[in-house]
């Protein structure tokens, strides 16, 4: 019998670092020995897939793009069928595989998944749409597995205050799980590691994260996470 593999969705508007998310997340998988495959979604390109492919870090076969054509939750949530038969591909070339990302495109803040599609799904949100993005109600942040609250570096910047994102992203949320990170240092993604290997994956050792992710909230990147995360 194949394994089955599984699926995790990432969801979220346009710039809140879907790609970078999985920049960060795919080598920090592979550390931990998980077999990773991608599919990206984008309107009329192949943007995303291809700046995955010029990254390196997964054979290009394993990174598919799809070109939706339309309204990018149209293809993660009432058609999926560009994205199941992706995914199929994916299986049928890679049987090692433990999971496959799903990109969704950049959507708007109503855009949720099919779970035809996805075990489960991330929704990326980030500081720099502003701090009153979790009390907007919309359903992608409200009801995804993970809620991602990105780019909490950039919140001086832009007059974001992250105690009151903290406050009613927590209220929206209740009990279900929130991550806030910091894509170029990788602060924060240990939350998000810790919910795919233990949620996703179900792996009962607990993730050992690295120091740069545990990291407390600094808003100037370290000369370490400088350089380790140069080319992002
Ligand atoms: N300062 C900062 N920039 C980020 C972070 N994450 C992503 N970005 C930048 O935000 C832009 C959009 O990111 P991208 O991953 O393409 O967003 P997507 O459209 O959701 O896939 C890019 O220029 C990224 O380098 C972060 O945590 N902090
Ligand atoms: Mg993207």
């Amino acid at each position: 019998m194949q394994k089955s593999v599984a699926r995790l969705g990432i969801g979220g508007p346009v710039g809140s670092g879907k790609t970078a998310l999985l920049e960060c997340l795919v080598p920090l998988l592979q550390q931990q020995g998980v077999e990773v495959a991608v599919v990206t979604n984008d309107l009329l390109t192949h943007e995303d897939a291809d700046r995955l492919k010029r990254k390196g870090f997964l054979p290009t076969e394993r990174i598919i793009g799809v070109q939706t054509g339309s309204c990018p939750h149209t293809a993660i949530r009432e058609d999926p069928t560009m994205n199941l038969l992706a995914i199929r591909d994916l299986e049928r070339s890679f049987p090692q595989l433990d999971l496959i990302f799903v990109e969704s495109g950049g959507d708007n803040l109503a855009s949720t998944f099919s779970y035809d599609l996805i075990d489960a799904y991330l929704f990326v949100i980030d500081v720099g749409a502003g701090d009153d993005i979790p009390r907007k109600n919309g359903p992608g942040f409200m009801q995804a597995d993970l809620a991602v609250i990105n780019k909490i570096d950039i919140a001086p910047y832009v007059g974001a205050d992250l105690a009151v994102i903290r406050k009613e992203a927590g209220e929206r949320r209740g009990s279900k799980p929130i991550a806030y990170t910091n894509c170029k240092t990788g602060e924060g993604l240990d939350h998000v590691m810790q919910f795919i290997l233990e949620t996703v994956l179900f792996r009962s050792t607990p993730y050992e994260p690295t120091f740069l992710e545990t990291q407390a909230i600094s808003h100037q990147p370290s000369a370490l996470s400088a350089q380790r995360f140069a080319d992002r």
